[in-house]
């Protein structure tokens, strides 16, 4: 067995916990493998904003306020391109689109989106493994009253508004999973899923086939935070979503999205009295502080998360 623990990542919440995660462990035991269902395309670049997240979150210079982008970015080509009549909703920051332009140029050159990452990581000081779960094309697509949208016109255009029908991630069904993903997960010490979005973060990583395959088979322990305190997320529009997948919005609810492979969940202490409920056979279930305001509480948590596996 390699000597490294895997983890399902989306952005914010998972930059959060991976904060901590690479805190008590050696950075380079770390791998990540990230959702690129929220992958856009905007002023012809190529957008990755979760693997972005936690590049920047694991290079220490993510925006922790905003949870997305560069500390101290500044947007002079934004206000510059508006009256150009290009599309502004989406906030890209100035030094954010030197990613943005690397990995365009890169991929047009004829690198996977996983080269491209580990050329990224390596010039941004980042030790952990970070894995896009995907170098082909997925794209998860909202389906609303008014028609199919895309995640981040669904999200950052619309702000989480329009009813949702159902969530789907084209391109899921034919993608691959690059071999360096699946032999993480299958070698893993143990597999953490982030608290992140079930539906919209780790959905679009589960359905890549060979993924979801490899959590089913892997001798490894997985194990869940959720992102569900009580009937509500810690942040973002997860309960919106869920509901419209036919889950329930509860740590139970999380526990489906996962059934067919979780071992074990960690869930907020408030929720202590869930647990009975949640347990079944071969599922754990364990109550700590799952809120991260601060690293301290990001540490405290990969530490009590690290002790479940052990
Ligand atoms: N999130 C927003 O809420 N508004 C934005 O304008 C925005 C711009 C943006 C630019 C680059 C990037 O990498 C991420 C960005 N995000 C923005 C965050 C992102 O859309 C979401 O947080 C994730 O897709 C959800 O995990």
């Amino acid at each position: 067995m390699a000597n490294h623990y895997t983890v399902l990542a989306g952005g914010t919440g998972a930059a959060k916990f991976l904060r901590g995660l690479t805190a008590v462990l050696p950075p380079e035991e770390v791998h990540v493998i990230v959702n690129v269902g929220d992958d856009t395309e905007m002023w012809g670049l190529h957008i990755s904003p979760d693997v972005d997240t936690i590049l920047y979150a694991l290079s220490g210079r993510l925006d922790a306020e905003r949870g997305w982008g560069l500390r101290n970015e500044t947007f002079r080509c934004l206000e510059a391109i508006k009256p150009l009549g290009m599309p502004s909703w989406f906030q890209l920051g100035d030094a954010d689109l030197a990613t943005h332009l690397t990995r365009t140029e890169l991929l047009r050159g004829g690198l996977t989106l996983g080269d491209v990452t580990e050329r990224l990581a390596l010039l941004f000081g980042v030790q952990a493994k970070v894995l896009p779960a995907s170098n082909d094309r997925v794209r998860t697509k909202i389906d609303t009253p008014e028609g199919l949208i895309s995640f981040q016109e669904f999200f950052v255009r619309d702000r989480w508004q329009p009813d949702v029908r159902s969530v789907i991630y084209s391109g899921a069904a034919e993608a691959r999973a690059p071999i360096s993903v699946v032999s993480s997960i299958r070698e893993a010490k143990a597999i953490f899923i982030a608290p992140s979005n079930p539906i919209t973060s780790i959905g679009p990583i589960l359905a890549v086939p060979a993924i979801r395959d490899a959590l089913r088979c892997t001798r490894a322990d997985i194990i869940a935070i959720s992102p569900i305190i009580g009937t509500a997320p810690v942040s973002g529009p997860a309960a919106k979503l869920m509901e419209a997948c036919g889950y329930e919005v509860s740590p139970a609810g999380v526990v489906r999205c996962y059934k067919d492979f979780l071992d074990d969940v960690i869930i907020h202490e408030t929720d202590a009295a869930l647990a009975a409920s949640i347990r079944y056979d071969t599922l754990g279930v364990h109550v700590t502080d799952i809120l991260m305001p601060d690293i301290e509480n990001a540490r405290r948590l990969a530490e009590f998360a690290l002790g479940v596996n052990g």
